[in-house]
């Protein structure tokens, strides 16, 4: 056995401190393959099975328009929609399979599922305007395929909606003349006015409605004013005190009217009034939000010592350890197996989720991403998104390599189809293993000490919501742990903060600049996990800690009653929300019907509320007035349901439309039915799904400004395995060390043997000379050469990043779930 010295290396002092936390050994040649986000690696590695998951291909897309277009021909669709009296295909994609169909594909060698798409066509029904939902197929498309209203996966019967804000191009224009028929009293209180000719005028003024006040009978809005234009990313920053209310209830927007206007906290029942009020001796004005460098992201001004050197990141130089069929986008990693796909509005999700050949979820993914604010203007104090409306999966845009991901990371595209058009997001998703600063386990012995390193598998992908970005992290861990992580970021939705005491705006934040205030919300995103824990029939139980007096044999006669503590299990028997319990005093536990493990104990996962900012939230509101029944999944922070194939969603972007009478209303999927099985009587087959929540509560301060930080707004959710193995699964895969101080008394727990020759699982350290201090022994794989790493490694070239534009919604409705038209209309 030759040993090798370690190369010494020179290391400049940048250089040094940027690989610090990480490789202190810097090999000179070989075995490194270049860290290249982009470079297509050879397809070596297969899924088993068909991704029946995947969205449509361009050119299954342009099939389905054809089609349609012979199938609907009496509604004289139109390819580039112009004007709101236009019908037209808005979205075309892939209509997941039945889980039914999909099972039987995958564990009982049945046929593939027939594929499916389905189309939300904008059409008017009695002249008015709606989206209407069409499922077509199967597919590849045949004279035996056909169109059909999609209405199975709606608990209300229908496939349409109406579209309040169909006009939308109307809608903008008629604020943008609010704003020039006040322009005299912008310019005076506000020193702008707005710019038709730029609406993305940095000087100029926005008029923007609040999106979200779709009442019964009627239909009003309130419109604010911003600074600057569309264009700018600080404008939820910048948003001014004057606000208009709008009639309109008028089916045609030649009817709407301009009522109220509001101003530091008075109201005007017309123009004139306010007009006239100016005027007066004792009108009080309140400063304008002006824009400076405080909205900035970069500081140029200052630094402080140590930011000339960059800092430490995190690099691969063997390659990775997952496997990746970029084809079908299927991943393997230590035991872990899954498929990932994605939709227009839920952005990510995985399939067919296996831990070492079992097993644990049939799907994963987000459903509805909301937030809803509070406050005491007529903006904030009815503001709430559904941001599925403007498309997690639309807006999942292209990552910044080295930077949202590690410089070594793969990158996947993703594509969606709306109006004709194909739209690429070019290396939206990325995948690597993580190696962080703490160890998945260790211990400390008389004569030795064991450390084993923590890595996990991430899949991230970044939604950016107009003002708000969101990064979704699947994160697997080596011992079969599951956690979903989301992180938000960007600019906040700010409130004017009027400088009068006659306001209550402290009770919705706090103030953060001359004349803005945060406003308080709440982030609730509604995410479906279909466990299928070692099969398909599953029980949930609650194991409750309970304190109790009780005696014991042995404690006599000392000892009459010992207070102690106790398991007593719950079984949860019927469909319910659950929150989670006061000092984490109940384990939710997802068990396996039927199967054991070799201690006899059910194979189980437990659900819980995991790292981040305190425990994930579900709304304060209590049947807030904006929502109605369109997102009542957002009152407990968990639900077991049966799963079923007429329920495959708890939300639909177009709930957003219909509050009251929502597509997809919860409280009909978590209707107490019963989760009893396996009994003569039940025809419930055991197959349970879980929703649940992340989010936060926000109440942002002077720290998000001028954007949120995402260790401050960090939530996750884990599954963690509970009895699932026989003991740790992850032994077999960590890599770790153990330093055997004195002697070879092997104090505890090693598996590895002293001997170097043929053992795998434990050797030598070969880069130490003849006089050895310790024993030094190692499971699993070490570096063990110096290696030199190119400038990529640690700074991609950003010159490679594709995309030119980025389609960031301006949160008015061209490009959301109301559709899309072109300019230059008549
Ligand atoms: C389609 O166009 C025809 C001919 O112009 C017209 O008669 C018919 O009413 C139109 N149908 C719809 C649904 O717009
Ligand atoms: C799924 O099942 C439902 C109910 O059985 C059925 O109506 C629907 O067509 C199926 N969907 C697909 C995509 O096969
Ligand atoms: C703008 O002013 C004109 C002229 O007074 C009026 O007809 C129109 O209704 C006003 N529009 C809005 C949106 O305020
Ligand atoms: C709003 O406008 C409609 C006509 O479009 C009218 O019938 C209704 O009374 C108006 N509502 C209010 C509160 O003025
Ligand atoms: C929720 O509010 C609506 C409208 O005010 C009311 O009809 C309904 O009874 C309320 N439901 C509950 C559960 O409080
Ligand atoms: C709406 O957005 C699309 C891009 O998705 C753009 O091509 C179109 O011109 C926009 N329409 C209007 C009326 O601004
Ligand atoms: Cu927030």
């Amino acid at each position: 056995m030759e040993w090798r010295a370690k190369p010494l290396i020179t290391l400049t002092a940048a250089c040094f401190f940027a690989v610090l936390i990480l490789l202190l050994i810097f090999p000179f040649d070989g075995g490194f393959s270049t860290p290249n986000y982009q470079s297509q690696k050879k397809q070596s590695f297969v899924a088993p099975k068909t991704n029946i998951w995947a969205d449509l291909t361009e050119s299954e897309a342009s099939d389905i328009y054809d089609f349609l277009y012979k199938d609907l021909t009496y509604l004289n669709l139109t390819k580039h929609p112009k004007s709101n009296r236009d019908n037209f295909i808005f979205i075309v994609e892939a209509l997941r399979p039945n889980k039914t169909d999909a099972v039987s594909y995958l564990y009982d060698a049945g046929p593939a599922p027939r594929r499916w798409a389905k189309a939300a066509v904008a059409q008017h029904i009695h002249n008015e305007p709606y989206m209407v939902y069409y499922m077509v197929g199967p597919l590849p498309l045949s004279p035996e395929s056909r169109t059909v209203p999609l209405e199975y996966v709606f608990n209300s019967g229908r496939n349409y909606v109406k579209n309040p804000v169909q006009d939308f191009v109307a809608i903008s224009e008629f604020g943008l003349t609010i704003a020039e028929n006040i322009s005299d009293i912008t310019q005076d209180l506000l020193g702008a006015v707005a710019n038709r000719e730029n609406p993305d005028d940095p000087l100029g003024l926005i008029c923007w409605p609040r999106g979200s006040r779709i009442e019964r009978g009627g239909f009003s809005l309130w419109f604010q004013l911003y600074k600057p234009g569309l264009g700018s990313g600080a404008r939820t920053l910048l948003p001014q005190g004057i606000y208009a209310k709008v009639n309109a209830s008028d089916a045609n927007i030649d009817g709407w009217t301009v009522g109220q206007f509001y101003y530091n906290g008075v109201i005007y029942d017309t123009e004139e009034d306010f007009r006239a009020a100016l005027s007066e001796p004792d009108f009080v004005r309140t400063p304008p939000n002006v824009d400076g460098p405080w909205s900035d992201t970069e500081d140029f001004e200052s630094s402080p010592p140590g930011r000339e050197l960059p800092p430490p990141v995190s690099v691969q130089p063997y390659g990775p350890r997952y496997r990746l069929d970029r084809e079908q986008q299927y991943v393997s990693w230590f035991g872990f197996e899954f498929y990932i796909t994605t939709a227009q509005a839920t952005g990510l999700a995985l399939f067919d989720i296996r831990f070492k050949g079992e097993r644990v979820m049939y799907e994963l993914g987000l459903q509805e991403a909301m937030a809803h604010y509070a406050g005491d203007d007529p903006m904030q104090g009815g503001l709430e998104f559904m941001d599925s409306f403007f498309g997690m999966g639309k807006t999942m845009f292209e990552l910044v390599p080295g930077y949202d991901c590690p410089a070594y990371a793969d990158y996947l595209d993703t594509r969606f189809h709306q109006a004709h058009k194909t739209h690429e997001l070019p290396n939206s998703i990325c995948v690597f293993e993580h190696t962080p600063d703490y160890l998945l386990s260790r211990h400390t012995a008389q004569y030795s000490v064991t450390a084993s390193r923590n890595t996990y598998l991430i899949v991230r992908a970044v939604s950016t919501v107009g003002n708000y970005d969101y990064t979704f992290d699947y994160v697997f861990y080596m011992d079969g742990t599951l956690e979903i992580k989301v992180r938000a970021s960007g600019f906040i939705f700010a409130a004017f903060y009027a400088r009068n005491s006659n306001k209550n705006e402290n009770e919705y934040g706090h103030r953060i600049h001359d004349a803005l205030a945060s406003s308080m919300h709440d982030h609730v995103l509604n995410f479906k996990a279909d466990l299928d824990v070692a099969g398909p029939t599953n029980d949930m139980v609650r194991l409750a800690l309970e304190p109790i007096t009780t005696t014991y044999p042995w404690d006599k006669p000392e000892v009459k009653d010992r207070n102690t503590m106790h398991l007593v299990e719950h079984a949860v028997t019927e469909e319910a929300g659950l929150d989670w319990p006061k000092n984490s005093g109940e384990f939710y536990l997802v068990y396996s019907a039927d199967q054991k493990n070799a201690w006899g104990e059910r194979k189980g996962y437990r659900i819980t509320s995991g790292t981040g900012m305190g425990s994930t939230p579900h709304l304060t509101i209590l049947n807030s007035t904006t929502l109605g029944d369109s997102a009542r999944w957002a009152e407990h922070d968990i639900w077991i349901l049966q799963r079923k194939d007429t329920e495959p969603r708890s939300a639909d972007p177009l709930n957003y439309f219909a509050p009251h009478d929502p597509l997809i209303d919860f409280t009909k999927m978590a209707n107490h039915e019963s989760l009893k099985h396996g009994e003569a009587d039940s025809p419930y087959d055991g197959d349970l799904v879980v929703y649940f929540n992340l989010g936060a509560h926000h109440v942002p301060h002077s720290g998000d400004v001028p954007n949120t930080l995402q260790h401050t707004s960090a939530s996750s959710v884990m599954f963690v395995p509970h009895n699932f193995n026989d003991r740790d699964p992850s032994r077999e895969s960590v890599q770790g060390v153990r330093l055997q101080l004195k002697g070879t008394k092997n104090s505890g727990g090693f598996a590895g043997e002293t001997s170097i020759n043929g053992d795998l699982r434990s050797r030598l350290d070969r880069r130490v000379g003849a006089q050895k201090l310790h024993d030094i022994k190692y499971f699993g794989s070490t570096y063990e050469q110096g290696m030199k790493l190119p400038l990529e490694a640690f700074e991609p070239d950003l010159e490679r990043y594709r995309s030119s534009e980025h389609a960031v919604t301006d949160l008015s409705y061209n490009g959301s779930a109301a559709g899309v038209w072109m300019k230059g209309a008549e």
